[in-house]
Order: structure tokens, then C-alpha cells, then sequence
């Protein structure tokens, strides 16, 4: 039986943080899903369609790392495809508290277990949220983001 993982998230985009930790569970795990969890009150900056398009671009390489979106708990999207792991990134302390809370909630709903991994910590600060921040005002990220996920984004921030 083939050994399944799930990296989950917004991805709005993915970043070298989450591309670092996605590349390490591909080494772990035979199968990673990558779930883009639809989050209808967050409207993001590129489309749920547009983030696994980039996604899958930037791991293709990998070739075991498979790519979709999810409207609904995690617990069901891996009760679905039988995964019994949850692979999570923790950049800082101040993670902490609250994927501890959701790795204790979905182990309480289905019995799933979360893995933590530490960051590299070339990448420690860094979210989607704050080089989004960084590059409307024109500041450079280009060394956060795989290339082609920096070109859709100076794209679209040049565009709005
Ligand atoms: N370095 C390493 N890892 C990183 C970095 C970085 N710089 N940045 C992010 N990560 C990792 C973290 O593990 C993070 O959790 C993950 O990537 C995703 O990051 P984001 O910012 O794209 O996504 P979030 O934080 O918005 O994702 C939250 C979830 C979508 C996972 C969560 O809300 C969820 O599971 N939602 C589904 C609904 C559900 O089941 N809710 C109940 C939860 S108990």
C-alpha cells in the first residue's frame, strides 16, 4: 500500500516556504497530496484554479505530488483518499498554538495525525500574505517565490 501525506493550504501563492516543506515530504512519503482548501470567506488574489496551476507547474519535478482544491474539512479530504498524515510547515513559535489546536481537532475528529517539520530558516518569515504586502508596494520578492509564481505575480499586482 502506497504511503500518502497531505500538505494543506491556501497556497495564495505558494511560496519557497511551502514549496520547501512539499519537496521534504516528497522524500518521506510515496504519495503527497497538496490540497488548496477553498476558503469562500478569503478571497485570495489568484483564482483557487490559478493557485494549482502554479502549484503543479513548480512540482512537477518531484513526481509524486499530486495536486487539487477541496471545499470542506480536512479530516474528509483524507478519510477520502485514505491519508492518514498531515504534513504542516512551523516557521516560529507563534505557529505553535494554533496548529497545535488543529493538529489536536483533526486527530479528535478522525484519528488523522499532523507532522510538523521545521522550516529552513532561510524562510522563517516569510508567508503569502506578507510578499503579497511586499509587492504591491514594489518591493522585491523574487527571491521568495519559484520564478514562475514571481512572474504571475508581478503580473497580476501590475494589472489591478
Ligand atoms: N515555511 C514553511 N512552511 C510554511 C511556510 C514557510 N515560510 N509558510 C507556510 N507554510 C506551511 C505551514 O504548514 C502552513 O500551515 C501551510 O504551509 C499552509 O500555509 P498557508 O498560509 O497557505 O495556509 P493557511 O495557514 O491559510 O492554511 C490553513 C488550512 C487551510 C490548512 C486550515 O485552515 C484548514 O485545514 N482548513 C480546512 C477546513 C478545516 O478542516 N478546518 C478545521 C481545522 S481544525
Amino acid at each position: 500500500q502506497l504511503r500518502r501525506a497531505v500538505c494543506p493550504g491556501s497556497f495564495d501563492p505558494i511560496t519557497n516556504g511551502h514549496l520547501d516543506i512539499i519537496a521534504r515530504a516528497s522524500r518521506l512519503y510515496d504519495v503527497v497530496h497538496v490540497a488548496v482548501m477553498i476558503n469562500q470567506s478569503k478571497k485570495g488574489l489568484f483564482s483557487v484554479e490559478e493557485r494549482i496551476e502554479l502549484i503543479r507547474q513548480v512540482t512537477a519535478d518531484f513526481g509524486n505530488v499530486e495536486v487539487e482544491s477541496f471545499h470542506g474539512l480536512l479530516v474528509d479530504f483524507c478519510k477520502q483518499r485514505d491519508i492518514p498524515a498531515i504534513v504542516k510547515g512551523l516557521r516560529a513559535v507563534s505557529d505553535f498554538d494554533y496548529e497545535l489546536q488543529m493538529a489536536q481537532m483533526n486527530n479528535g475528529l478522525s484519528g488523522v495525525e499532523t507532522l510538523f517539520v521545521p522550516t529552513n530558516p532561510t524562510y522563517s518569515f516569510l508567508s503569502s500574505s506578507l510578499v503579497k504586502e511586499v509587492a504591491a508596494w514594489g518591493g522585491d520578492v523574487a527571491h521568495l517565490l519559484p520564478p514562475v509564481v514571481h512572474e504571475a505575480l508581478v503580473e497580476r499586482i501590475g494589472k489591478k
